[in-house]
């Protein structure tokens, strides 16, 4: 009897829990009865004209999708007739017209029309979304994506290991392929397709020569194959020093004859393994990675090298601007800028040049990188990070849309007004031929796949975002909702009012008035102020924030750096002064006293106490708001979700704390009024960093 009850217990639990394994294509039923039966009764069959491997997938996805959503079974008719299409949906990949492009797709009523099957997928999920998240089953639609590549960045390694993951380790399972494929891959490629995302690179850009041996390019070509009909190119990470570690040969001077045809010959060992491969993607001297300048060669140089042994071929070169050199003097924020400048028009045609969005590295929040506009003889790809490094890891609540709108709908003037990043990104603005949105990917092997359940959201945010800037950021976090949390109505919208508001409210108790890199060393998770040594100067704390008697912020202005004037002057105008310059930007670009008087009418001291203390009010409110959602929340996700709001809010006050107390010993200035004091002292909040370097 025991054991029976056991076992209930056991199948009760299966049912209602959700480990959010199924991410945003859960397909459950459709609460609203008359939706319902208006969509089964309108829907009996699903006749597709195309027999490829990926329309096929096409068909059974919605197949599967109208199972869970409609809870009913509708049969598939391959037919090349289309003639009797009542009550069934349509698919072709041979439909002509001139408004699509070849991902593109036209959703007319229940007709889902594309000149190919990679367009078919995108026009069936997007159709799949449509009934998952709107009453009217009729609708029509034209969609072409904006970006041409777009694409996630794993940071994994050989070992399994994630540079900067937080939701465990490498999903390829490394030392299990080609032999065997993780059935989860399945979902992780159906995820991608639905969001329209077409690359990733496999490997860290921190890259093992290894990844080009031919025991990893055999894993390599599964992942690829295996990807392949969900329309995912696969790109490897390379490391520059290839030709010494793996050819034996002296060197890796991109203009050696020898070293050239080394990559030339490895090139085309790739495309017998892969014969679409994607690419190539380098990180060259940066942070201690080898690259062209080790030769005395320019980054053209070397990309130019890439590029040349994949001439004839449809692959290309993205190479990283993510470049900067320990210079107590410079300044990190303009030196991508300074050292590629020079070299805008000398890159092949099939070279991109991928820049992090912000100048400095992924901070909570940054003003759009000043290459953006400045580049016009240059491709130039937008790197995002999904991964939450520098967000609370997958600890902190963070819904990314709004910041990485915030940076593709900034206006760079550089051919006058509406020269927006996202027009650099697509190529309009310039011209380009390439056009690349990467994403370092948040993606690992728990079970969610995220670790923090709302991280899926920012996998899905990212590839809408890429395959269509234009989407707001509450449309994307709505259908995310009622995709994977809720269908009722109300909390749909109070959840799209809960996640809008968590990147404000991360950013208000971490780096509030556009401070910026104050994290723990390493890590980068928590407050380390006060970080003065390490390894270069630019990994410091006190390198960014100048925090001193006489006030806080860099001066980008003029007097310690002039790295303002790298932009438009329309832009420098707007950040150039303090009275005007947007409060989340002021200390990028500002040193100002303490007593400074802001437009919002507080000194400069006391808005930030404000803000660090507003953030971890905003944070209980979270919590507390959250609480409200457990009648409607699948238990396994809100308890998932509680959890990791509590540590939230005691690493929120932690920040605050830490930069409360460190900052008064320079500002000599008391706490507003109102506000209460920590009830611990700076001595004892640096112990807290200080555990995560004990060994
Ligand atoms: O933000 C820094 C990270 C490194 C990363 C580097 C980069 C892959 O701390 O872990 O290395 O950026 O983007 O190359």
């Amino acid at each position: 009897m025991k054991t029976l009850a056991c076992l209930f217990f056991l199948i009760s639990v299966q049912v209602f829990a959700n480990d959010g394994s199924e991410l945003w294509l859960k397909y459950d039923l459709i609460e609203n009865e008359t939706v319902r039966s208006n969509f089964s009764k309108s829907i009996n069959q699903i006749v597709i004209d195309t027999q490829t491997e990926r329309s096929t997938l096409a068909a059974r996805e919605l197949q599967t999708a109208l199972k869970g959503l409609l809870g009913k079974e509708v049969p598939i008719l391959f037919s090349k007739e289309n003639k009797n299409l009542k009550k069934s949906i349509f698919l072709t990949d041979s439909y002509a017209g001139s408004e699509l492009g070849s991902e593109g797709f036209k959703i007319e009523n229940l007709k889902i029309l594309a000149k190919t099957d990679l367009g078919l997928l995108y026009g069936t999920f997007a159709f799949i979304r449509h009934i998952q998240t709107s009453e009217k089953l009729y609708f029509s639609q034209i969609e072409n994506p904006k970006v041409k590549i777009r694409m996630l960045n794993h940071w994994d390694n050989a070992n399994g290991t994630v540079e900067r993951g937080y939701a465990g380790s490498s999903i390829w399972k490394w030392f299990e392929l080609p032999n065997q494929i993780d059935p989860r891959l399945i979902q992780y490629a159906r995820a991608n397709a639905s969001i329209g995302i077409n690359a990733v690179s496999v490997n860290n850009v921190n890259a093992s020569s290894r990844f080009l041996t031919s025991e990893y390019l055999t894993k390599i070509k599964g992942v690829a194959d295996f990807l392949r009909p969900y329309g995912i190119k696969v790109f490897i990470s390379v490391n520059f020093r290839s030709p010494r570690t793996l050819g034996g040969l002296e060197t890796s001077d991109p203009l050696d004859a020898g070293v050239r045809n080394w990559w030339k010959e490895k090139t085309d060992e790739i495309h017998k393994y892969i014969p679409d491969f994607g690419g190539f993607l380098v990180k060259a001297n940066s942070e201690g990675e080898p690259g062209p300048q080790d030769y005395g060669r320019t980054h053209a140089d070397g990309a130019n090298m890439l590029a040349e042994a994949m001439k004839g071929r449809d692959g290309i070169v993205i190479w990283r601007a993510f470049v900067y050199k320990a210079d107590p003097d410079g300044d990190r924020f303009k030196e991508a800028y300074e050292q590629f400048k020079p070299l805008d028009g000398q890159f092949d045609k099939k070279v991109i040049v991928q820049v992090k969005n912000g100048p400095i590295d992924f901070m909570p929040r940054e003003p759009f990188h000043p290459m953006f506009g400045a580049f016009p003889k240059t491709p130039l790809a937008m790197e995002f990070q999904i991964t939450q490094e520098y967000l609370g890891h997958a600890s902190h609540l963070v819904y990314e849309a709004p910041m990485l709108k915030e940076c593709l709908d900034s206006d760079t003037f550089s051919k006058g007004k509406g020269s927006t990043v996202s027009k650099v990104i697509d190529g309009s603005l310039d011209n380009q031929a390439l056009s690349l949105m990467a994403g370092v990917a948040n993606t690992g092997s728990d079970a969610n796949f995220t670790g923090h359940p709302f991280g899926q959201a920012n996998w899905y945010a990212f590839g809408r975002l890429a395959w269509d800037y234009d989407l707001s950021s509450e449309q994307i976090a709505k259908e995310w909702i009622q995709m994977t949390l809720t269908q009722n109505t109300q909390a749909v919208a109070q959840l799209t009012d809960f996640m809008m508001a968590s990147h404000p409210t991360y950013v208000k108790y971490t780096y509030p008035l556009g401070l910026h890199h104050m994290m723990g060393e390493g890590h980068h998770y928590g407050p380390q102020p006060w970080l003065e040594k390490s390894g270069r100067p630019d990994w410091t704390s006190v390198y960014y924030h100048r925090a001193a008697a006489d006030g806080l912020g860099f001066d980008r202005t003029g007097k310690l750096s002039n790295a303002l004037k790298l932009y438009a002057p329309e832009v420098q105008e707007n950040w150039g002064k303090p009275e005007t310059c947007d409060l989340n930007y002021l200390m990028w670009f500002h040193h100002l006293p303490w007593d400074y008087k802001l437009s919002t009418g507080k000194t400069l001291w006391n808005e930030l106490m404000s803000r660090y203390y507003e953030g971890v009010e905003d944070v209980k409110k979270m919590n507390d708001k959250w609480q409200t959602f457990k009648p409607i929340i699948d238990p396994e996700i809100f308890a998932n979700v509680s959890g990791r709001l509590q540590i939230q809010e005691k690493e929120a006050l932690w920040w605050r704390d830490a930069c409360y107390l460190y900052f008064r010993d320079f500002s000599k200035m008391p706490l507003p009024a109102g506000l209460e004091m920590p009830n611990r002292t700076l001595e004892e909040v640096k112990k807290i960093e200080e555990i995560y370097h004990l060994r």
